[in-house]
């Protein structure tokens, strides 16, 4: 998979792609990611990339000229061949233009798991207030990752970045990691522990160490549907429960609190 991310700010990536497990792939090659300065796309002497808005108003917008002129020279890049396998005439797929911004469409673990079936997304990340309007037309995508304003788009594209990445096959350690964490089924995870057994007064739950693997795996699902019922019930109306999730349910709701969820 291969990241191209348009910034004004390319050392902002520095830290972030070079650690840890998507420093690791960046470094093993399975993933490649490639910034690039918007502001080696200008063409005055100033290498202008702000201006004032029309209409007046506070702060400056990204002039549109330099943005359009970095994303035709990635997708150019991209269209001969060059830093992809094969390029797109031998049959690659086509990559996709995302610009992150507040007003885009909200990230959720669904529109991460599309997204790493591309083979090239090209992150464009916005400074000051945004970018001109006309960039609109040119992007396939526009993603918010909440609802919450940042100063520019780079700590969004990382987060994108990172959420996909992991669900490239070979960046984690062991496959069935990402399959089996916090959203592969849409819930929550329970509590877990390593050791030590007793920690401050506090016991790992015998059933841990009990060797039964069908009583743990039962435990887990209780657990796990008890904390989405605890913190995200909404999440709770995308489960298809099955014979053993309704047995648990019914376990929990005789526990008590949490009649209004779940059929
Ligand atoms: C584009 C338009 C993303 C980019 C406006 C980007 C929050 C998110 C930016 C802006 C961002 C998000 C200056 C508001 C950069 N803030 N929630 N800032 N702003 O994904």
């Amino acid at each position: 998979m291969k990241f191209d991310i348009l910034t004004l700010l390319p050392g902002f990536f520095d830290s972030a792609l070079n650690l840890g497990v998507i420093g690791r792939a960046v470094k093993e090659g399975t993933l490649s990611v490639k910034t690039h300065d918007i502001r080696e796309f200008t063409t005055d002497t100033h290498k202008t990339v702000d201006d004032a808005p029309y209409g007046g108003g506070a702060g400056m917008l990204m002039k549109p000229a330099p943005v359009a002129a970095a994303l035709r020279s990635v997708l150019k890049e991209a269209e001969s061949g060059k830093g992809s396998e094969e390029g797109l005439l031998n049959g690659a797929c086509a990559p996709v233009v995302i610009l992150l911004t507040p007003q885009g469409v909200p990230l959720t673990q669904k529109i991460v798991r599309g997204l790493a079936e591309k083979e090239r997304l090209i992150l464009l990340c916005g400074r000051y207030e945004g970018v001109d309007e006309r960039i609109r037309p040119m992007v396939d995508m526009e993603i918010s990752i909440g609802d919450y304003i940042l100063t520019g788009g780079e700590a969004a594209a990382l987060i994108l970045l990172d959420s996909v990445g992991r669900l490239i096959p070979g960046v984690l350690g062991c496959s069935l990691s990402s399959e089996r964490d916090s959203f592969s089924d849409g819930l929550l995870e329970g509590p877990q522990y390593t050791r030590p057994e007793l920690f401050e007064e506090s016991k790992v739950p015998d059933v841990l160490l009990s060797g039964d693997h069908a009583k743990i795996s039962r435990w887990r699902r209780k657990e796990s549907l008890r904390r989405t019922m605890e913190r995200r019930p909404e999440l709770l109306k995308g489960l298809k429960p099955d014979k053993e999730d309704r047995a648990i349910l019914d376990e929990l709701r005789a526990e008590g609190g949490f009649d209004d969820f779940v059929k």
